[in-house]
């Protein structure tokens, strides 16, 4: 394996900025302690780790190729589900692999280089893969970019990434597949995420979480532009759009529509071995085993919390609850994305 050569590159056509020190200092007051620092595209105001900024022209630059599965979705509206869901498709010959390494071994997660950014120099298994397979790898280049680069294929990619801060060729050049979840239980999920983390990201109360979800300032918000951009190019023939929701209600008949999208012969008997190897159950367990001995799961314990639609209704007071459907309405006014809230 070889890491690719650097083509011309398009000109990233935002800036990325850092936040305005009053704007830090309320989310700190607000309890998110974890990631004091963050930065956001201009004008988009997509709001990112400090290491995007040096690698924003990078992601804007990924190749991708005809024969990649690219899985896109706002955080916490079921991409390990729809990870372990999309490997099980292309790997039913070989499920129990699912045993031996995580989905990120699996599944390349192209945001890895600015959520969790490697240091150059580390002596971690991770850092050694690099090294032997991009030998002259640069790791300010971006490891899992170029990690995923060197892959000889067929990839399973994903990525949190609003749609247009990626290459602007990805619909036109290979399957994508996009999963959307209600708002209302993306952000108690984002919560739960936020507050169990072992960064300790945010350590204040749900009401003050709620508020900064709607006012677009958490990581990867705004979540409307994200789910937006996608869902108005829904009718293009490489775009598969699913709802969490769905997949809660049908699991069977989601996964055969999602097969037959990404045009695998598939057998009713396969597509039930597809749903029971990424059962919440199945999911939960296989987290627990390989959690051992090194940390849960993104650094969530009890990463797989519930994986229920309407748990908002356990968190938010009516009054919030009230404020919420205001922000819904006014949002999904025109566009009328038809989500299920239970
Ligand atoms: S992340 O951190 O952004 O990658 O999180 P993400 O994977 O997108 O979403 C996590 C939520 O998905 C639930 N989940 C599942 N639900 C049902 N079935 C299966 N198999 C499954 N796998 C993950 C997970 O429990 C999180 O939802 P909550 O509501 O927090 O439990």
């Amino acid at each position: 394996m070889s890491c690719p050569q650097k083509l011309s590159r398009r000109f990233f056509p935002l800036t990325v900025e850092k936040l305005p020190p009053d704007e830090e200092k309320r989310l700190q007051e607000k309890g998110f302690l974890g990631y004091t620092k963050l930065v956001r595209t201009n004008p988009s105001l997509v709001h990112i780790r400090p290491a995007y900024a040096d690698l924003a022209e990078t992601y804007y630059n990924f190749e991708f190729r005809p024969d990649d599965t690219v899985l896109l979705t706002f955080p916490k509206s079921g991409t390990t589900w729809l990870s372990e869901a999309l490997w099980a498709v292309r790997n039913l010959g070989q499920l129990g692999q699912a045993d031996e390494a995580d989905i990120d071994e699996r599944v390349f997660f192209l945001d890895n280089d600015f959520l969790q950014p490697t240091p150059a120099g580390a002596d971690t298994p991770a850092m050694k893969r690099f090294a032997a397979a991009c030998p002259e790898g640069r790791v300010e280049d971006g490891v899992a970019l170029q990690m995923a680069g060197a892959h000889k294929g067929p990839r399973i990619l994903k990525s949190h990434l609003q749609l247009e801060l990626l290459n602007p060729d990805l619909l036109n050049t290979c399957k994508v597949v996009y999963m959307a979840r209600n708002p209302k239980d993306v952000c108690v999920s984002y919560f739960h995420h936020c507050r169990k983390n072992t960064k300790k990201i945010f350590q204040g109360e749900f009401p003050d979480f709620a508020e900064t979800f709607m006012d677009n300032k958490l990581l990867f918000a705004p979540y409307w532009d994200h789910v937006r951009q996608v869902w108005l190019r829904r009718g293009h023939e490489n775009l598969h759009f699913m709802f969490f929701e769905h997949m809660k209600r049908d699991v069977f008949g989601e996964l055969r529509r999602l097969a037959t999208f990404l045009e695998a012969d598939l057998s009713d008997e396969d597509v039930q071995r597809v749903a029971d190897h990424c059962s919440f159950g199945r999911m939960k367990e296989r987290e627990a085993r390989q959690s051992q001995g090194r940390g849960p799961l993104y650094g969530v314990p009890g990463f797989f919390h519930k994986g229920e639609v309407g748990g908002w209704k356990d968190v938010a007071s009516q009054d919030l609850n009230d404020r919420f459907d205001n922000w819904i309405l006014d949002n999904n006014c025109g566009i009328d994305i038809p989500f299920v809230y239970e």
